[in-house]
């Protein structure tokens, strides 16, 4: 059988991501909490215990990450529960995290952590939120507070994680809280969402001088479904600009993007040490001549879709964004990536593949960090509540126990042997040889 061994440098990062409210349970006190209690959830569903480990459970699922051979783990901090009322510090909360990440620490996981993970606390939503200039002020006590806190375990920060999303969902679409369509306020709630990352940077780097502080940009490569169709070329080219640029070159240049450019804005930047890239898919851009969006969203004709049809399976898209985020000057750590997939039949090949991308990158020598899978347990998604599975593990939310999935396997053997091996993907993945082995005639080795 023909063999190749995919091999990573010495101290590449693997593990997995999480996000607080996405598997703490219990937390009452933030924008998504009253948004699952306006009902605006997919099936009225909560996030409720979550996966308890505002309960405990955090514990055990740390256990199986070091178990299965990864060395790092992302998880984000509730603002909400650190600071309940703008005058209030709760030291308990404090302890609860320093908990976590002594706990990483001592099972062998480099803790990364997130400071700001899309929610909010009710107090700064009442204020105005993002709206607010000042939530630039409220977020850099926020953070110093943390740093304090955690900083004889964390060196590895994420100030905030996908600000174009949080963005374009809350202030575009109206999907995420507050709900809103306004194109205005979007920008200024972008513009200091840049300012509150660039201040944290330099709030992080006065209490922890050694500190690796980056941002996380969801990047979505987005192609003209059309490329002979000069409208869909231009939306592509508007949309990847506004979506995936905005936040990078804010903090790796303090560059903001005007309609027409960019100008230079000492507020933004730059401020940044790395470079946190999540990438789940891959766009087509059209134009259609329905208002008021006038652009449609394709997925890449023939790409395998995931099982709610959320994710098409495009590995290239992450050599892509490896190649357009390494020019912004920076280390790279790909802080997630991963797909929706209950029945795990997808996913093996999705990370096998993906995987086999980042190595094509290395090859290039550009400076990838690590790799850190969403996620390790499935966890509440969002507007989607509980009905996207994201998890290398299965959550039972009534039992909270948890089911291994083929997956937790495959990328155990990926992380023990720091290497991505074409006997393991065989065994658990061997759809993926094809795209690993290019060229080689592989005879029955693929059903
Ligand atoms: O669950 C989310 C996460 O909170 C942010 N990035 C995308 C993930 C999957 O949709």
């Amino acid at each position: 059988m023909p063999r190749a061994r995919y091999v990573f440098p010495p101290g590449f990062l693997w593990g997995t991501a999480t996000a607080a409210h996405q598997v703490e349970g219990q937390n009452t006190n933030n924008t998504w909490y009253a948004w699952e209690q306006e009902g605006r959830i997919l099936h009225g569903h909560q996030a409720g215990r979550a996966c308890d480990w505002w309960g405990g459970r955090w514990r055990e699922d740390f256990d199986r990450a070091a178990e299965t051979g990864q060395n790092a783990h992302r998880l984000s901090v509730e603002w909400s529960r650190i600071q309940p009322t703008p005058d209030r510090w709760d030291e308990d909360a404090l302890e609860h995290y320093r908990q976590m990440a002594r706990g990483l620490q001592t099972r062998g996981l480099k803790p990364v952590v997130t400071l700001h993970h899309f929610t909010d606390p009710l107090w700064l939503a009442e204020m105005g939120g993002w709206e607010n200039p000042d939530a630039v002020t409220h977020f850099v006590a926020f953070v110093g507070k943390v740093v304090e806190a955690l900083k004889p375990y964390v060196e590895i920060w994420c100030t905030i994680n996908e600000p174009n999303v949080y963005t374009a969902l809350g202030y575009v679409e109206g999907i995420f809280p507050p709900g809103k369509q306004d194109l205005p306020t979007a920008l200024a709630v972008a513009e200091h969402l840049a300012q509150g990352h660039a201040a944290a940077y330099e709030a992080i780097h006065r209490l922890q001088p050694q500190a690796q502080v980056g941002i996380v940009v969801y990047y979505r490569p987005m192609r003209p479904a059309r490329p002979w169709f000069p409208p869909d070329v231009l939306l592509a080219w508007m949309e990847h600009r506004w979506f995936n640029h905005y936040f990078a070159l804010a903090a790796a240049f303090g560059r903001k993007m005007t309609p027409w450019g960019t100008r230079r804005d000492r507020k933004l930047g730059p401020a940044l040490d790395f470079f946190g890239l999540n990438y789940y898919t891959s766009d087509r851009v059209a134009f259609r001549r329905q208002p008021p969006a006038y652009t449609e969203r394709r997925f890449p004709p023939d790409a395998p879709l995931s099982e709610n049809q959320d994710i098409a399976h495009v590995p290239q898209g992450l050599f892509q964004g490896i190649r357009w985020a390494r020019r912004l000057g920076v280390p790279i750590l790909v802080t997630e990536n991963g797909v929706e997939d209950g029945a795990d039949t997808l996913r093996p090949r999705y990370l096998s593949e993906h995987i086999h991308q980042i190595w094509r990158a290395l090859n290039f020598n550009w400076p990838v960090l690590g790799y850190l899978h969403w996620t390790l347990v499935d966890n509440f998604e969002w507007d989607r509540g509980w009905t996207r599975r994201f998890g290398l593990w299965a959550l039972d939310r009534e039992t909270q126990s948890r089911t291994q999935r083929g997956s937790a396997a495959l990328y155990a053997a990926i992380c023990q042997a720091n290497a991505l091996d074409t006997d393991t993907v065989a065994q658990y993945a061997p759809d993926a040889l094809p795209a690993l082995l290019p060229g080689v005639p592989l005879g029955g080795m693929i059903k």
